[in-house]
């Protein structure tokens, strides 16, 4: 399994991907969540959070990899949410904000054990874009979201991520933020850059979804709106 490259992929032939988002702090029944991942599975999980307060990241990831329906990625929030049992992680470099420990601080904790682990590294710039109201993405890596009318911004960090070396451009506005990436960042991006895009954050119904995949996204991710039962897995991928 290469997840990359299967993005990579995707991206080449115009195909729509969808991940579901799993933050452990909001797992409160692991029976249900595996019920409501495996009736119609996406086609990435995603696990972590900005913090995890809870004690139950490892066996959250565990479960989700032993239902074996969908490759499960970290998306860590910090060094502590690196798991065994996953198959890759979104190594992310939050390139649109100038914290030292989410540049490069975190990742040097995290090198000697993503050595030992030996899984596949996916290095990811992550951009956050102001969602309209302050998310712990946020708050917690006290950084300030780029504008979403700042497009040549968004667009010129990009770039320097993917200059860098960056295989993926993660766009997120921030979890349960009020509005999504816009269209127009999305098909800016798209046009002008030759990565596949991430967008996340405040996707609520399989509509906005369509629209953010037809802009350019090549993978899209739901947490929120799938936690609160608001949105269906089948629908958004019959919506592709
Ligand atoms: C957050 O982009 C993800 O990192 C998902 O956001 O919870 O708003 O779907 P939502």
């Amino acid at each position: 399994m290469n997840i990359l490259n299967d993005i990579k992929q995707a991206y080449k032939v115009n195909q729509k991907l969808l991940a579901i988002l799993v933050d452990p702090d909001d797992v409160f029944d692991t029976v249900k969540l595996c019920e409501d991942i495996s009736v119609f599975p996406p086609d990435l999980i995603l696990v972590g959070g900005s913090t995890i307060e809870k004690n139950n990241f490892h066996e959250v990831v565990s479960v989700l990899k032993n239902l074996n329906v969908a490759p499960v990625v970290l998306f860590p929030g910090d060094v502590s949410q690196i798991s065994e049992t996953a198959d890759a992680i979104l190594l992310l470099s939050l390139i649109s904000g100038n914290n030292p420990e989410y540049l490069i601080g975190q990742h040097i904790k995290a090198a000697p054990i993503l050595k030992k682990w030996g899984k596949e590294i996916i290095p990811t710039s992550y951009i956050l874009i102001d969602g309209g109201r302050e998310t712990s993405v946020q708050r917690v890596s006290q950084t300030v979201p780029i504008a979403q009318n700042d497009i040549e911004i968004i667009m010129n960090t990009a770039l320097a991520g993917s200059q860098m070396g960056h295989q993926l451009v993660y766009l997120e506005a921030g979890s349960g933020a009020k509005n999504h990436v816009e269209v127009a960042i999305i098909s800016n991006l798209y046009k002008e850059l030759n990565i596949p895009l991430i967008v996340g954050g405040g996707i609520r119904n399989t509509q906005t979804a369509k629209m953010l995949w037809d802009a350019g996204a090549t993978v899209l991710v739901v947490g929120t709106a799938f936690e609160n039962d608001a949105i269906s897995i089948k629908e958004l991928m019959e919506s592709k």
